[in-house]
Parts: structure tokens; C-alpha cells; sequence
């Protein structure tokens, strides 16, 4: 059994029950047990800021899936919840789950980065995965907190449940 977290994050289509689906489909993955989810928080667009603000969220589950399943599975999540359709075709993908961490593994394949690349430096991942893992150690060995007292809150609001 490892234990992940995933970022998950949605700014169309009303992000907050895109990212109720999501826990739900979380929690029926298999090999799997479904652990914790943050708070949701309200957060400013990082890169273009010609879109709505976004809804993030970090989610923690013990797996024993192979990286690789998972990403599969989340991405198939992604899929069935996280797309609008726009008259007749599908348009923007409304969901996006990252794995952020996976145990204490690094991996570096075609298709995972993980760490991933952005999460130390984005207030609407670590805050969230401080929420539900204070004493957490990443695989650099910073800590959690270390890491949170570094980066402004930039508007990020947790929102009540
Ligand atoms: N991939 C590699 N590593 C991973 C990983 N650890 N977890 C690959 C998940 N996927 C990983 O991802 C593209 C490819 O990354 C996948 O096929 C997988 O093999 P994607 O989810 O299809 O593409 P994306 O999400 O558009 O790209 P990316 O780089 O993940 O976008 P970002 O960096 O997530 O940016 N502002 C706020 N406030 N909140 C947000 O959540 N999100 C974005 C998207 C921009 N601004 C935001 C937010
Ligand atoms: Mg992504």
C-alpha cells in the first residue's frame, strides 16, 4: 500500500460539484481506500488570468495500484466528469486530478513527473495538503511546513464546507 495525494482543480462548470464528483469517483477506485479530503479553496487563475478563478483540493488515498493504473484510472475520471459539451462537441476539460505525491517515490517516465513539477510553488496545492497532512516530509526532505511558511496565500480562501 502506498499513500498519494492528488490535486484536483476545476474552474468551469461549477467547479465545486465537478470536484464532488470527483471525490466520489475517488472513493470507489479500486485497491484502494479513500482517506481524506481538504477543505475546497477559492484561487486566484495561475498563467492566463482571463479565466475564472478556480476550486482546488488535495485528496488522499492508500492504493496498492501501480503509478501508472492510477494515473489511468484519474484520468478516466477526468474524462467522465470533467468535460462540458459545448453545442456538439466537447469542449474544454473542466477537471484536472494531479497525482502530487506517491509514497516516497520519485518517478520520471513518459507519462509521470512525481513529484510533480508544480507543487511546491503553488499556494492552491500546498496549503490544502498541509490541511490534511501537517507532518508530511516530501521526498526532497523539506517538510510541509517548511514549505507553506515560504509562500504568500496570494488570495487563496478556504471555503466552508
Ligand atoms: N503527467 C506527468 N506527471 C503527472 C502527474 N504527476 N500527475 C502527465 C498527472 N499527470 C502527470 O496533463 C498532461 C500530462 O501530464 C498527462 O497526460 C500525464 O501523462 P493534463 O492534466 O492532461 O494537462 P494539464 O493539466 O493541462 O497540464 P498541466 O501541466 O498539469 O497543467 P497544470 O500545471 O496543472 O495547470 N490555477 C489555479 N488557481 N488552480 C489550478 O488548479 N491549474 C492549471 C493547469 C492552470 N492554473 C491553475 C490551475
Ligand atoms: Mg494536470
Amino acid at each position: 500500500m502506498q499513500r498519494v495525494y492528488l490535486g484536483l482543480g476545476a474552474n468551469l462548470n461549477n467547479p465545486i460539484k465537478q470536484l464532488d464528483n470527483a471525490v466520489i469517483a475517488l472513493k470507489s477506485l479500486p485497491s484502494s481506500e479513500f482517506i481524506a479530503c481538504s477543505h475546497y479553496y477559492a484561487s486566484k487563475p495561475m498563467g492566463p488570468q482571463d479565466q475564472p478563478d478556480y476550486v482546488n483540493a488535495v485528496a488522499c488515498i492508500n492504493t496498492s495500484l501501480e503509478p501508472e493504473q492510477l494515473l489511468d484510472l484519474t484520468q478516466a475520471i477526468e474524462l467522465e466528469h470533467g468535460r462540458v459539451r459545448k453545442a456538439e462537441r466537447w469542449g474544454a476539460r473542466t477537471l484536472d486530478i494531479d497525482i502530487l505525491l506517491f509514497g516516497e517515490h520519485t518517478l520520471n517516465t513518459e507519462r509521470l513527473t512525481v513529484p510533480h513539477y508544480g507543487l511546491t510553488e503553488r499556494e492552491f496545492v500546498v496549503y490544502p495538503l498541509q490541511e490534511i497532512a501537517p507532518e508530511l516530509i516530501l521526498p526532497s526532505g523539506a517538510s510541509i511546513q517548511q514549505i507553506v511558511n515560504t509562500l504568500p496565500l496570494n488570495d487563496l480562501q478556504q471555503l466552508p464546507r
